[in-house]
């Protein structure tokens, strides 16, 4: 097999029930995301798929090095926020090999095309990190049609150069992402494959369509909280959707379809318009909502339509197949800490075993998964849960299985020991609080 192109698409604040294919209701405009689910359809979705974080740049600084966020800096911030501009500590070291960057030693043409969040240049920047060419925006968050970022910053970029365009942020992202595909094609069908991540920053606030630029023109704060609906929500899903079906017909247009790799999933939990059922919390939570996310893949040379599978993985694992998949070698001063997923594509109904860990500054959350089983910390409460009969973590067995309790409690503390500690500078920032919104 050629190593075949690879299209990583990462929506942004994206809950585990928002799509279609993973239970959405539809929304009055019919189907949320029937392109995103046609990928499902054809390919692999997965049931028991997390992200590193549940929230942005921790599982960003995952997904680029392929180990746990703990072990840079930046990673340990939840999340990096506009202040850290000029920061020469918060952000991804260039030094550190990435995906992109690997992947462009084993002979991929590499882009990102959308959100980086990952710190500032000089310091930091994507075409530091290992991508050859950059469209998109630095920050966590962006208004959809100003491309300023909180802090009012313009914050679009081509490369490192600061570049306006108008329209509707998803659309320009969706657009340049064709774009990118139709200059590559030639030379995918040459034998240079491209690696192109395209990270939207749909469906995270503000709560604009494309239709809406007349609600960004009189908007106060990014974080809008005197706006938005589930309907809005849902056609912005809608419209990010709808751009994935023109990358899908332009690789179609090309020849490309039947050995590009297509990746979906979100950096975190849903926020506050999404729909996590039957899951329980959100974005900065190590509940299931936080962290349970959709992965769907799709690559018609290898993977079986229709397959649907339960291998638990995080984030860091699908980097690592990638790598993998595209005859990448991680650097030997980097071990990952990623495992690859590649013999679960081809074979959807081979898992394997796969601990998982998780830790959060915010509330002293830790989260361990296990087979059916999860040890969860909360402030000073600690759960253990069986999430094949309770995925929504309501019937704690921390005292009927005390035993299993303890011991997956060990298991944590010795997994804590082997990456950095949280310093005591770490920010952690919350977008609202139950003055803004009332809480469950
Ligand atoms: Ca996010």
């Amino acid at each position: 097999m050629n190593q075949p192109n690879i299209i990583f698409i990462l929506a942004d604040d994206l809950g585990f029930a928002d799509l279609g294919c993973y239970g959405a209701r539809e929304s009055v405009w019919g189907p949320v995301s029937p392109h995103i689910d046609s990928l499902a359809a054809g390919g692999l979705r997965m049931t028991q798929g997390y992200a590193n974080s549940p929230v942005c740049s921790p599982t960003r600084f995952a997904l680029m090095t392929m180990r746990y966020q703990y072990r840079v800096r930046g990673g340990m911030e939840e999340p990096i926020n506009s202040k850290s501009k000029g920061s020469t500590t918060l952000g991804l070291p260039p030094e550190i090999p990435t995906l992109p960057s690997l992947l462009k030693q084993a002979g991929y043409s590499t882009a990102l095309i959308g959100k980086w969040h990952l710190g500032y240049p000089p310091a930091f920047g994507p075409l530091r990190s290992g991508y050859e060419d950059f469209y998109g925006i630095m920050a966590g968050g962006v208004d959809y049609f100003s491309h300023c970022s909180g802090k009012g910053d313009h914050d679009l970029f081509i490369g490192e150069q600061e570049h306006h365009d108008n329209g509707y942020l998803t659309d320009l992202l969706s657009h340049r992402a064709v774009g990118y595909i139709n200059s590559k094609a030639a030379s995918a069908k040459s034998g240079k494959p491209f690696f192109m991540s395209l990270h939207f920053t749909a469906p995270h606030w503000p709560w604009e369509t494309r239709d809406d630029a007349e609600v960004s023109a009189k908007i106060g704060n990014l974080f809008h909280l005197d706006g938005g609906s589930i309907h809005t929500y849902h056609r912005m899903i809608q419209q990010m959707d709808e751009g994935i079906g023109w990358v899908i017909q332009s690789l179609q247009d090309n020849g490309l379809l039947d050995n590009t790799l297509i990746v979906f999933t979100s950096d975190n939990g849903g926020e506050r318009f999404s729909d996590n059922w039957p899951l329980v919390g959100g974005k900065m939570d190590l509940t299931e909502g936080g962290i349970r996310v959709p992965w769907v893949a799709h690559w018609p040379a290898v993977i079986p339509a229709g397959s649907v599978n339960s291998q638990h993985c995080m984030t860091m694992d699908w980097s690592a197949t990638l790598l993998d998949i595209g005859g990448g070698t991680p650097h030997p001063d980097y071990p990952l800490d990623g495992v690859s997923l590649r013999e679960v594509l081809s074979a959807p109904d081979k898992t394997f075993e796969r601990p998982l860990f998780w830790r959060m500054n915010h509330r002293h959350q830790r989260a361990m998964r296990d087979g059916d089983w999860k040890y969860l910390k909360v402030d000073e409460n600690e759960y253990l849960f069986n999430l094949a009969q309770d995925e929504r973590e309501r019937a704690n067995l921390s005292a009927k299985e005390s035993v299993r309790f303890e011991s997956m409690r060990k298991r944590y503390l010795e997994w804590e020991r082997t990456v950095p500690s949280i310093p005591q500078d770490a920010v952690v920032s919350l977008v609202y609080s139950p003055k803004d919104m009332p809480q469950r």
